[in-house]
């Protein structure tokens, strides 16, 4: 049993033992597995965690907790992604194409301040400023998987709320369709805004009952804090059953639409990047199989490939979303 000692309830040993990062992981392990059930086995995994060497982060971010989950499938019970992989391999195109480029890139951008527009098929279109927007739903902490279409994932824990809970203060009309999400493309503060890799805005789009799905998180923060920069801050979607590329970050518009939205990558190369892009390990990428995933962290010489799962392991959750739909035409 856990010994209930701590404000927050949870014993910890002496601060001056243990880094940030692993107090970190070890309290948020432990609430999953209580939250599942198998507290005793989480000790073991706590105490093993406060071997890891301290974990160098960039600069002071702001603390952001959220309370666990409830949502079906939230909370995945996996060994958690280092913070300073999860922070320093990023894709944000913004920033450079390279994936150690958005953390030496993305400290120009500014997050503040910063206004989310909400608009299209609405009743009630409005104009969101972040810290309005931080505070619209209570913050809750999901561990998702994330699948590159890349062939890599991580396992991160993110802050938030179900973007649903923003669809509903703003009414969609009957005639809403999609929304489609629009990041920010300021060639001011982002130095590859502007360079013929893609077609700027970034934008992502998504058919309204997987928007509305509860799994679909509008993202504030990650690990107990703000999002860094170079994961999208201040806001971003992520959507865990889904290639990571529809996770639009430094979300500036989100509009609701009656026709499926001309998406960044689709426009980019169509026979390759879909627009509905469910992580589907039976459907090849025109160039590699997807059938497998390097889990990154797990780099090794003798690391094994992870096979990829259907809906990246979501799929009790997403599978109805798309009952009696042909995947591989709708790729
Ligand atoms: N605006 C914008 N959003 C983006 C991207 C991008 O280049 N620009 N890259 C996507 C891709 S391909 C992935 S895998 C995820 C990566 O998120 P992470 O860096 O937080 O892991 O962000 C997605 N969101
Ligand atoms: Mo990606």
């Amino acid at each position: 049993m856990i010994i209930r000692t701590g404000k927050d309830g949870f014993q910890h040993p002496l601060s001056s033992e243990i880094t940030p990062q692993a107090v970190y992981q070890g309290r948020r392990d432990l609430m999953r597995l209580m939250a599942t059930g198998v507290a005793g086995a989480a000790l073991a995994s706590w105490a093993g965690r406060q071997a890891l060497a301290a974990v160098p982060r960039p600069g002071k971010l702001a603390a952001l907790p959220g309370a666990a989950s409830t949502v079906p499938g939230a909370n995945t019970v996996e060994k958690l992604t280092e913070y300073k992989d999860a922070t320093s391999y990023n894709n944000f195109y913004e920033f450079g194409t390279d994936k150690g480029d958005p953390v030496q890139n993305a400290h120009t951008l500014k997050t503040r301040p910063w206004t989310v527009e909400v608009s299209g098929l609405v009743k009630k279109p409005m104009k969101l400023g972040i810290e309005d927007l931080l505070k619209l739903a209570p913050m809750e902490e999901r561990i998702y998987r994330l699948r590159c279409v890349e062939g890599w994932s991580m396992v991160i824990p993110w802050e938030g709320y179900s973007l649903s809970k923003l669809i509903d203060r703003v009414e969609p009309l009957g005639s809403a369709k999609y929304v489609e999400f629009v990041s920010l493309a300021d060639p001011k503060t982002m130095p590859f805004v502007g360079s013929r890799v893609l077609d700027w805005p970034y934008v992502e789009g998504l058919r309204m009952d997987e928007a509305m799905h509860p799994l679909a998180l509008l993202t504030f923060g990650m690990y107990g804090e703000v999002l860094p920069n170079q994961n999208g801050a201040p806001v971003r979607m992520v959507l865990p059953w889904k290639y990571g590329f529809k996770s639009a970050k430094s979300i500036v518009q989100i509009r609701f639409t009656d026709r499926q939205p001309g998406t960044a990558w689709n426009k980019a190369a169509a026979n390759e990047y879909g627009f509905y892009s469910n992580v589907n390990p039976n459907v090849d990428h025109p160039r590699w199989s997807q059938a497998t995933e390097r889990r990154i962290g797990e780099d090794g010489l003798f690391a094994k490939r992870r096979k990829t799962l259907m809906f990246n392991g979501y799929e009790a959750q997403v599978g109805q979303l798309y009952a009696g739909m042909d995947l591989k035409k709708n790729y």
